[in-house]
């Protein structure tokens, strides 16, 4: 077994790993970037290593200064965690021919092959594993899009082949959308994926998610530990899971489980991963019924990395899989059967995100938790990398813990976790606590196991989610308290095309500028215009013409104009990421570009000047 593990993440699945490390005798590394420089997993390491600023492709995503770290540590191991480098099949092999040091986690290779979805679509197949109906080779013809549409009816998905979570898919509801649907759906692919290679699946109007978890060996040994269904998502992020399925028979949930090591066995998969799986709900069901043995389900995709919500398997199952997985990766033989793998009672993993779900679940862009108290008691587990007096760290993603409960069944199950999420007490920084006490308590689709996966973007009651904030939200820094002014603001974005014209309220918003006589800036500091006190030269404002700007923080993907370029209302003059999406930035005016002050990659608040016409 290893001496020391060094752990590439940051958080609660850094402490997570390490927790099981420690269970195992073996001494702890941990990384962090200046951001996490008095960070929850830093203070539990045995040893920690800074390896850059805080953007995270200067650091966490920094295979050359992890693999340093670890060799100056004098770790044996690599224990990636999710996110990162975990599904990094270059990072691995680094890992691998880096003398001594051992990679937790998959081969390259089936990693690869996995990652590749047309590729793992062919596994999946040849292992008599069912696949959605669709290609398994990449197509870029609108024509065979609509040969397809005919042929097995519409809608149509069209997925990137490098794609995964919510990006890389459009879907074909008509043969006149295809060609406009396969550049976009290209376009996309190259952009997020730097893949433009898509393929086509028949579109599955409203399944569930339901994912298997998998431990292979090195020696041939492929044990399932059953499933989590995801349904609660929310524009593709997992926000509840839980097992069992309150939707499968047993009949239907043995041939899924094995369904997913026949295709791990197919990919020579090792170490611990997920099969992820569609399957058609029957939209009459009614709560307690089940989803029999005849019911369709198909093989979806492939994740090679420990996963965010593998605790609820690990309540069920009484396995701790990321101590199978570093015994794993130590040559050991799995020491159960199939057969003793037993699954016991229900579980729920809430994910404690610092975001305002009344407000579209909006991030927390600061915070400090002022009040840290997390519940306890029979049934009651807390993931997290927290103590209270923590500032929030905005810099990754919004999840700051994960609350896992365990019952006898299901309504045990609700029970407690209605207690256990009324004990959770945050304050100073706002979180989807009062949103996970609504789905528990009062919200029937959920309660009654009968969500699917557009449930959350398309039925939820958003009133409801508001008032549950309104009742358990505890005055946080980002709502405001009740003397801060609320300025709305009107907005028209463009998002894939279609217009929606938005009003965002802003609290303790300095108020707009309003130009003055001179021209100049005015008002608030305007981070465009660079002033005396920032660095020493007179103020230089950006130009008194109308001037375009981002109505949202996020990065340039691209600037599709230049000074001189003539601009009519409503022209695409840029695109910005923000909130995980692509957003068109449109003129509302016309005229000529006179200044261009951002450029691709550039990160931008809400409010910059990204363009000035006259
Ligand atoms: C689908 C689908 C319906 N039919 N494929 C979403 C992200 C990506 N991993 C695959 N996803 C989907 N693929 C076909 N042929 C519906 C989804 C989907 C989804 C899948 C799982 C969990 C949440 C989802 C939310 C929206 C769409």
């Amino acid at each position: 077994m290893f001496d020391k593990v060094l752990v590439a993440n940051r958080g609660e699945i850094a402490v997570r790993v390490m927790r099981a490390c420690e269970d195992l005798g073996i001494d702890t590394v941990a990384v962090y970037s200046e951001a996490d420089r008095h960070g929850g997993h830093v203070r539990f390491a045995d040893e920690a290593y800074n390896v850059g600023p805080a953007r995270a492709a200067a650091s966490y995503l920094d295979g050359e200064a992890i693999v340093d770290a670890a060799r100056r540590a004098d770790a044996d191991a690599i224990h990636p965690g999710y996110g990162f480098l975990a599904e990094n099949a270059d990072f691995a092999e680094r890992v691998r021919d880096a003398e001594g040091i051992t990679w937790v986690g998959p081969d390259p290779g089936p990693m690869r092959s996995l990652g590749e979805k047309t590729k793992a679509r062919s596994i999946m197949e040849a292992a008599d594993v069912p696949i959605v109906p669709g290609t398994t080779e990449p197509v870029d013809d609108p024509e065979t899009v609509r040969e397809f549409g005919d042929e097995y009816g519409y809608p149509v998905a069209i997925k990137a082949e490098g794609g995964g979570g919510g990006r890389g898919m459009k879907v074909v509801r008509s043969a006149d959308e295809a060609a406009d649907q396969l550049e976009s759906a290209k376009r996309e692919g190259e952009a997020y994926f730097s893949n433009d290679s898509v393929y086509l699946e028949r579109y599955l109007e409203n399944p569930r998610h339901i994912e298997v978890q998998i431990v292979a060996d090195e020696h041939g040994n492929v044990r399932h530990l059953g499933e989590r269904d995801c349904s609660l998502q929310r524009r593709h992020q997992k926000v509840i899971e839980e097992g069992p399925s309150p939707a499968l028979s047993d009949e239907l949930r043995e041939e899924i489980g094995e369904a997913a090591r026949d295709g791990v066995r197919e990919a020579g998969y090792t170490n611990a991963g997920t099969v992820e799986f569609l399957v058609e709900e029957d939209p009459d069901r009614e709560p307690g019924e089940l989803l029999g043995p005849e019911t369709n389900f198909y093989f979806l995709e492939v994740n090679t990395r420990i996963q965010v919500e593998h605790t609820v398997t690990e309540e069920l199952t009484d396995i701790d899989i990321v101590k199978e997985q570093l015994r794993i990766a130590a040559g050991a033989e799995i020491g159960f059967s199939q057969d003793e793998v037993e699954l016991e009672g229900h579980a729920i993993e809430f994910r404690i995100n610092a975001e305002n779900a009344a407000e579209e679940f909006q991030p927390a862009n600061e915070g400090s938790l002022d009040v840290y108290d997390p519940p306890g008691g029979i049934g009651v587990r807390v993931d997290d990398a927290l103590r209270q007096g923590d500032e929030l760290v905005t810099d990754y993603d919004s999840m700051i813990a994960k609350l896992i409960v365990y019952g006898s069944d299901r309504e045990e199950c609700l029970a407690r976790s209605a207690r256990a999420l009324k004990e959770y007490d945050i304050e100073g920084v706002v979180t989807i606590v009062p949103f996970h006490r609504l789905m528990v308590t009062d919200d029937e689709a959920f309660v009654g196991g009968t969500h699917t996966t557009k449930y959350l973007d398309e039925r939820a009651d958003k009133d409801a989610i508001a008032a549950a904030q309104e009742e358990y939200g505890t005055g946080d820094a980002s709502t405001g308290g009740d003397d801060e002014e609320v300025t709305e603001r009107e907005f028209t974005v463009e998002v894939d095309g279609k217009r929606f014209e938005v009003a965002l309220e802003e609290r303790g918003a300095p108020e707009i500028p309003t130009p003055d006589a001179g021209g100049g800036g005015g008002g608030r500091d305007r981070p465009d215009v660079a002033t005396s006190d920032d660095d020493g030269g007179e103020e230089v404002a950006v130009g008194d013409g109308e001037t375009v700007e981002a109505e949202m923080q996020g990065t340039i993907l691209s600037v599709d104009v230049e000074v001189g370029d003539e601009v009519a209302p409503g022209d695409v003059v840029c695109v910005l990421e923000a909130m995980k999406m692509e957003n068109d930035v449109t003129a509302d005016m016309g005229g000529t570009v006179t200044e261009v002050p951002v450029g691709e990659g550039d990160s931008v608040d809400m409010g910059d000047v990204l363009l000035v016409l006259e």
